[in-house]
């Protein structure tokens, strides 16, 4: 009996090392897809400073589009069918696509009233480092004179939850949302010029791409993956 509970305990701590070791290469994976990811985005925002300095953005974009794009403009808004209209005659109440789909995307995914929650993929650049980002949406507003846009009043919650350190600090800022690319774009809520943007995918209103972006070069320098509550 002795030597089963002998063998019994020696069994339990080989599998409780066994799923510590799993649960670390978990980790170590997850890190590595994201600084893979990091890496990606990072290099895309400089490229397109760079690019804004020399000049050739629309050079840039142009080829981007050519190689991995749905074939508009940047100015423009994709129909689904190869069709390129501006992005001011989205949600305008015309139809402009001959599908009519530049007036099929003017769903509101932003409520006043929502809250957002993101968590960090990668952050090179703010000076708070927050683990998580907390995003509600206190006013959307949709004016007749420019209908593809909706203006939008926002409360951030940045929280800092690390053992030493356990901290949280709250911002108001101003933006717009643009229903033909589906992008929330804020104002840098302090002096350090960094704004917070998310990117709804196509077909998913309940999460979105947040990225911290320098405002003055364009640069992507963190990512936070916004899930609605
Ligand atoms: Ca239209």
């Amino acid at each position: 009996m002795k030597t089963l509970l002998i063998v019994a305990a020696l069994v339990a701590v080989a599998t409780a090392e066994l799923r510590q070791r799993l649960d670390s290469q978990s980790v170590r994976l997850d890190r590595l897809a994201a600084r893979v990811e990091a890496v990606s985005d990072v290099l895309q925002g400089r490229a397109d400073a760079s690019a804004a300095a020399e000049g050739r953005v629309d050079a840039l974009n142009s080829r981007l589009d050519a190689a991995f794009g749905d074939g508009c403009g940047s100015g423009e808004f994709q129909c689904g069918d190869g069709q390129c209209v501006s992005l001011l005659s989205v949600c305008d109440g015309t139809g402009n696509c001959v599908n009519n789909a530049d007036e099929t995307v003017c769903e509101n995914p932003l409520e006043v009233g929502s809250r957002w929650v993101g968590n960090v993929v990668y952050d090179y650049c703010t000076n708070r480092r927050p683990e998580q980002i907390s995003l509600e949406i206190t006013d959307f507003e949709i004016r007749s004179s420019f209908k593809s846009k909706a203006y939008v009043d926002t409360k951030f919650i940045l929280e800092s939850n690390r053992a030493d350190d356990s901290k949280s600090a709250v911002f108001l800022s101003t933006g717009t949302y643009c229903f033909g690319c589906r992008l929330l774009e804020t104002q840098p809520p302090e002096s350090d010029n960094l704004a917070l943007t998310c990117k709804f995918d196509q077909g998913d209103s309940n999460k979105c791409s947040g990225y911290i972006i320098r405002a003055a070069s364009g640069e992507k320098c963190a990512k936070f993956a916004f899930v609605k509550q």
